[in-house]
């Protein structure tokens, strides 16, 4: 059988693991399988027993309709083709709206029984190890492509409304032995640098004790849990540790702030380094990023978070000088700081040092509550439209301010250190303006 892989040409950091898994899988069975990102033509001109398209964030959903209907135009038989992964198990009446492929060529969820894509053994192909070797067929690089990738457990018994996972794995498990995965790995494609761990919740191991050893066997002495637990990590020699902060959901702005705080409090008190990444809720039935969370009130407070996090690319790191300059010594600050402009945001220093910032803090700190509230709300706009509407006698002083363009040397708030998760710039969503 001739076996074509597709993974949509969106910018993605972590190999298609889903395809590697089915790589695995065919070749086991002595099928020839190709893969390819995207599109290449001269494999549009072969001819193939089956596809598999997989996809990955909701976000992608245009690239990667474009790219299932592309293949649907390639297969003799619309039978051959099938799409799996996380978008197609979070929204698949939209794919079948979208490509008219037959919804039961949709997978869901976890690939664990062969027999959805019509073939007869008891292959689990979720348990799989990784086939590393498709990855040099295509010249996209994968910024973290060559580590180990494991999950320990699949699934989370917590099931958080918020959370894509109770629907992409709705069955907590442990899944295959951690040093089994990392020997299998070792002896087929040679030792990898960093283990990255994709449990979702790797707490509910119910012996993480034991789990934690064994990463120690195998040479990795990183894991961890919250508050108490990243005490306990700390006492059993874990230095560093990084986490996600969901904000924008149920939470107010304050409740980001604290959380950030908490950690910067434990890296006071006990020396370890924590590395948080602010994680922005947007409803996974949406195929946007627009929403704006029922407590957080202006659009212009959530850019003025994307601001932050672009001059620190993500990452907010351990220490507190880093921290308060961020997002400010306290809640008053930081409350200053979300309804600063954009710019000076970004380019603190450099509009700190020429005044301009003094000159805005003046006249912002001269408004009523009432006054700074249509601000916001006004200021919530993008520039464009900003630009073209009449500006209000009240803020004829302080509007332009929001305007501001910068152009010069591009400076960050302070050095943030060592990135822990790979995020780069691409995975730190930047509001439009
Ligand atoms: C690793 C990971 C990341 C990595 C990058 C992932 C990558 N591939 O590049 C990092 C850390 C960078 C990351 C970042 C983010 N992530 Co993330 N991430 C994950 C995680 C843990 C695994 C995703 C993954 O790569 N899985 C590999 C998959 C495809 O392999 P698999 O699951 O083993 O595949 C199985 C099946 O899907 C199936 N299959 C797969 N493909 C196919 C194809 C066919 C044809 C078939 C039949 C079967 C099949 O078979 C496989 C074996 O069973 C998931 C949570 C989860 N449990 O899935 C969240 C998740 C995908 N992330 C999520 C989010 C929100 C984000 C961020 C937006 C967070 C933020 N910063 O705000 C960013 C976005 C980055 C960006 N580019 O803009 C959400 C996505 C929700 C959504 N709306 O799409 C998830 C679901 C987490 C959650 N709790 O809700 N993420
Ligand atoms: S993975 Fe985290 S957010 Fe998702 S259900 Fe479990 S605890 Fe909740």
């Amino acid at each position: 059988m001739r076996v074509l892989l597709v993974e949509p040409n969106y910018k993605n950091k972590y190999p298609p693991m889903g395809l590697m898994k089915i790589s695995t899988y065919h070749k086991m069975l002595g099928d020839e399988v190709h893969f390819v990102k995207g599109y290449d033509p001269a494999l549009d001109q072969e001819v193939w027993d089956r596809i598999y398209v997989t996809t990955l964030f909701t976000f992608d959903f245009a690239i990667s309709v474009e790219t299932i209907n592309h293949y649907l135009g390639l297969v003799d038989n619309i039978n051959s083709l099938f799409v799996g992964g996380i978008m197609a198990s979070l929204m698949p009446d939209r794919i079948v709206e979208a490509t008219g492929i037959d919804r039961s060529h949709i997978l869901t969820g976890l690939f664990t029984d062969t027999s959805v894509v019509g073939d007869d053994n008891n292959i689990n192909i979720d348990q799989l190890p990784l086939d590393y070797d498709i990855l040099e067929e295509i010249s996209y690089r994968y910024p973290a492509g060559d580590n180990y990738f494991a999950y320990t457990t699949r699934g989370c018994p917590n099931h958080c409304p918020f959370c894509a996972v109770p629907t992409l794995e709705p069955v907590f498990c442990i899944t295959n032995n951690i040093i089994d995965q990392i020997t299998t790995i070792n002896k087929r494609y040679g030792p990898k640098q960093n283990l990255l761990l994709l449990d979702n919740n790797v707490l509910n191991v119910p012996d993480l004790k034991a789990l934690v050893d064994d990463l120690c066997e195998a040479g990795f002495q990183r894991g961890a849990k919250y508050c108490n637990a990243v005490r306990t990590a700390f006492r059993h020699g874990i230095k560093e540790i990084s986490n996600y902060i969901l904000f924008n959901y149920m939470d107010k702005p304050e409740d980001l702030y604290e959380r950030l705080r908490i950690n910067i409090e434990l890296n006071e008190e006990m020396g370890i380094k924590i590395f948080s990444f602010p994680m922005r809720f947007s409803p996974i039935d949406r195929t946007d990023r627009d929403y704006i969370g029922v407590n957080w009130k202006y659009r212009k407070y959530l850019r003025a978070i994307s601001a932050i996090l672009h001059v620190t690319k993500g990452v907010v790191a351990a220490g507190t000088s880093f921290f308060e300059a961020a997002f400010g010594k306290n809640q008053e600050e930081y409350f200053e700081i979300l309804a600063m402009p954009r710019e000076m945001i970004i380019h603190r220093n450099y509009y700190k040092n020429n005044g301009t910032t003094e000159r805005w803090r003046e006249l912002y700190r001269a408004l009523t509550e009432d006054q700074k509230d249509r601000l916001m709300q006004i200021v919530s706009h993008t520039v464009g439209e900003l630009r073209s509407s009449p500006c209000p006698d009240e803020f004829k002083e302080i509007l332009p301010f929001y305007l501001l363009k910068y152009n010069g040397e591009i400076s960050s708030i302070e050095e943030t250190g060592k990135q822990m998760s790979l995020l780069e710039d691409g995975d730190v969503f930047d509001e439009e303006l």
